[in-house]
């Protein structure tokens, strides 16, 4: 009520004596000083809150000052309350007059509660929309100096990370396991300001301009008639569009590879795709690929397998990494840069860097590894982590820029855009998992969702009400400076350089790259996509595509489509020189973080508990297969014979041969009532002819061995038969080095 009398007596009038700005106070704020009306050369604080700013605290003791951590906001105390943190003494019973009349509009908590639910879902992103994340940390070798100044490549740096994994075309709730690029896009939480290296796992990419980024995605996505296919590439359009736009065909036998069907994330390589330009602390540049290459190897699903996944555990992929982590076997990669010399082509040994659809071959710039990335928890929350994440090609620390590929160039402006959408507004940088860990001090201010009670009065520059600040920081206050480079010409065109025409001679790299098991996958993968495809002269424009690129390839799926095997239209380049880097076969890997299957029957064989702890002490993960659930014998059982598929284990061991159960899959004629015939449980014989079909090393000792002889295959590659648990697991362990055994494949599959 005085309040109220004051400013009535005043309105209107002349400001009081007391009000008029005699001294040098602030206009209306006596007793506050003004600032100097120059432009401040050193910082100095905002001026103190106006009086009637000094009131009493309203924020309540979970908000930011607290330093409560975001997960525990909205979720405080024992009991149920509103939004509004009333508490609630039902919430199962809309309000209604009388016990059987109608619901009454007045019931808050009820229509509180429907319309937050019915606001949330958000729109999925337009693309890479099903993801698996997790948290870890960079450590850096501290062996980058010569190339940048980027403060996280600096020695003994730990940088928090935030990394998502994805498939590209599939909605959110489609399989993991089909065949598709992966993206792969870290976030590097430096002290310098957040860094996203938004790569995926294959280091080219379909296009070479981002102006035909909706198109490819276009044919890519389910037709638009009936949105059909989800999630696959294996239709009329992908295909339509990457056999008119030639350019993509480098990519596009990538995705026909296994590199398209990976065996978990934890075992691909990533790339960063553009060519970077980083700056070091004498300000010389260097051209700059990104790799990241997993500790376990590159390892791939077998085709069949992928698609019983997708069936049998449409969440594979996400399910593998969340478990590995959970079970302390961390995934790790390191980081790797190729470096090539700046010059004004930017061009190296004739390969054209600015061009997205070619990769540097390693055998002709070295991949330096400079860090190691170690994922080590996994998210609290899918919704606030992994789906509110928001990347950027765009957030670079100082020491690290881009280039002029116009594919880079597109990309730097789509993210920003569509994210203001899918996110709601411009502030989803203050969402906790988007939040750097640098210091932010902008004049970016308002808008939907803004979470900051930002001070001061003077949010641009120059200002002389907030003492000059923020002020800009200079190369030596560590400011992110644009790397120095030239503009070739100064003449606006739509045109590209001529290099960008070569559109064959690096899928011929590639294939030429690869060994003949992996080869014959190719040809499997093109015969199955194209014979999927409704239109003859679509299938025959791609086959075309693949006489440009080996006369061989072309053949064979020329012959598996019962089509003409055209002459090429471009002589494939056979000088070009293999790359063996390319190929994933050949190498010995560790046998960390595999899956190992142990097959039982009612009672756990001798040494059970040994040859578990002897698995876990060689870093794998072993998972005893049983009748039935619960115990046996004291031991844990992880799957039964109904709910184990061979696709999740990457080896199997038999000690036992298990006798058909009565309740087993077909066993029992329904009608009849009478067991079937037969000496071993029809799952375990599934178990174990998916694992020999799938090139999978088979152990087996005691029943074990004389099972796998009555399945006629004992002595085949792979097939280890012996007395002794620990020497048929040490021969396992060797075997998985290479993955699966590839000399039982494809003939498994014929
Ligand atoms: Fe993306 N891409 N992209 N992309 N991209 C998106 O951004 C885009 C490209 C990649 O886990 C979108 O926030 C254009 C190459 C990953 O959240 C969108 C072009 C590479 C992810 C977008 C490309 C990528 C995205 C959709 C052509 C590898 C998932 C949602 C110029 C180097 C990031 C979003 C995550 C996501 C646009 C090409 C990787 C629409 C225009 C090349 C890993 O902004």
């Amino acid at each position: 009520k005085p309040a109220k009398k004051a400013a009535k007596k005043t309105a209107g009038k002349a400001p009081s004596k007391a009000a008029k700005n005699t001294s040098n106070d602030i206009p209306g704020r006596p007793g506050v000083e003004s600032p100097s009306v120059d432009e401040p050369t050193t910082p100095a604080d905002p001026p103190a809150p106006h009086p009637d700013q000094e009131g009493p605290q309203t924020r309540s003791a979970t908000g930011a000052e607290t330093g409560a951590a975001p997960q525990t906001q909205a979720q405080q105390g024992k009991f149920l309350t509103t939004a509004q943190g009333a508490r609630l003494y039902d919430t199962d019973h809309s309000l209604k007059a009388g016990r059987r009349g109608p619901v009454l509009l007045q019931d808050h908590h009820l229509r509180e509660k429907i319309t937050h639910f019915d606001h949330e879902r958000i729109p999925e992103r337009v693309v890479h929309a099903r993801g698996a994340a997790a948290h870890g940390v960079f450590e850096s070798y501290g062996n980058a100096g010569s190339v940048t100044h980027a403060n996280f490549l600096a020695e003994g740096r730990r940088t928090p990370v935030f990394v998502r994994f994805s498939t590209v075309l599939g909605s959110r709730g489609s399989a993991d396991t089909v065949r598709d690029t992966r993206g792969f896009a870290v976030k590097f939480y430096s002290d310098e300001g957040t860094f996203d290296l938004v790569g995926n796992n294959i280091p080219v990419f379909f296009i070479q301009d981002a102006i035909k980024f909706p198109d490819v995605i276009h044919a890519g996505k389910p037709q638009p008639d009936r949105e059909i296919p989800q999630a696959q590439s294996a239709h009329d359009t992908f295909w339509d569009f990457v056999s008119l736009h030639t350019e993509a065909q480098h990519h596009t036998i990538w995705n026909m590879s296994d590199r398209a069907i990976p065996r978990s994330y934890r075992m691909m390589e990533g790339f960063g795709i553009h060519t970077f330009r980083m700056t070091n602390a004498d300000g010389q540049t260097s051209l700059v690929k990104f790799h990241w290459k997993p500790v376990l190897g590159v390892h791939s699903l077998t085709w069949e397998e992928a698609q019983l996944i997708a069936g049998a555990d449409p969440d594979f992929h996400r399910r593998d990494l969340a478990d590995a982590i959970e079970a302390g076997a961390y995934p790790e990669w390191e980081l790797g840069l190729q470096v090539v010399p700046d010059n004004p082509e930017q061009t190296f040994e004739g390969i054209d860097l600015l061009d997205p659809t070619k990769l540097i071959p390693e055998e002709l710039a070295e991949v330096q590894l400079v860090g190691r990335l170690t994922l080590n928890r996994n998210p609290i929350n899918y919704f606030a982590e992994t789906e509110q994440v928001a990347f950027h090609p765009g957030h670079l620390p100082p020491g690290i820029d881009v280039t002029d590929d116009p594919l880079l160039q597109g990309r730097l402006f789509s993210y920003l855009d569509t994210q203001l959408t899918r996110l709601g507004g411009p502030n989803f940088a203050q969402l906790p998992i988007n939040r750097p860990h640098a210091p932010v001090n902008d004049n970016l201010r308002d808008g939907f969702g803004q979470q900051a009670d930002h001070t001061g009065v003077a949010p641009y520059k120059p200002n002389s009400l907030d003492g000059g600040c923020p002020f800009t920081a200079g190369a030596d206050d560590r400011a992110f400076v644009e790397a120095v480079a030239t503009v070739e010409e100064g003449r606006k065109t739509r045109e590209q350089p001529a290099s960008f025409d070569d559109h064959f001679s690096q899928a011929r790299l590639f294939w030429t790259s690869l060994s003949p098991t992996e080869q014959d996958h190719v040809v499997a993968a093109y015969s199955f996509e194209l014979g999927k495809c409704w239109h003859e002269e679509i299938k025959q424009r791609q086959v075309q595509c693949l006489a440009n690129i080996d006369p061989v390839l072309c053949e064979q799926v020329a012959t598996a489509l019962g089509l003409d095997v055209p002459a090429p239209t471009e002589t494939p380049d056979t000088s070009v020189a293999p790359s063996p880097a390319l190929s994933q076969l050949g190498e010995q890997w560790p046998s960390e973080g595999r899956t190992v299957g142990i097959v039982i029957a009612d009672s756990a064989p001798e040494g059970l508990a040994a040859l578990q702890d002897e698995i876990v002490a060689a870093g794998m993960v072993p998972l005893i297969i049983a009748p039935h659930g619960g115990q046996i014998d004291g031991i844990p059982v992880q799957r039964t014979f109904a709910t184990a598929r061979s696709v999740e284990f990457d080896t199997l061991l038999v000690p036992a041969n298990p006798a058909p159960a009565a309740d087993a899959l077909g066993v029992r004629d329904a009608k009849a009532g009478a067991p079937a015939a037969g000496p071993t449980d029809p799952r375990v014989a599934l178990l174990i002819n998916e694992a020999w079909r799938h090139a999978k090393a088979i152990g087996a000792w005691g029943p074990g061995a004389e099972l796998l002889d009555s399945l006629g295959y004992a002595g085949s590659p792979g097939v280890v038969t012996g007395t002794a648990a620990d020497d048929v697991l040490t021969q396992i362990i060797a075997l998985l080095g290479a993955h699966r055994v590839w000399e039982r494949f494809p003939s498994a599959l014929a």
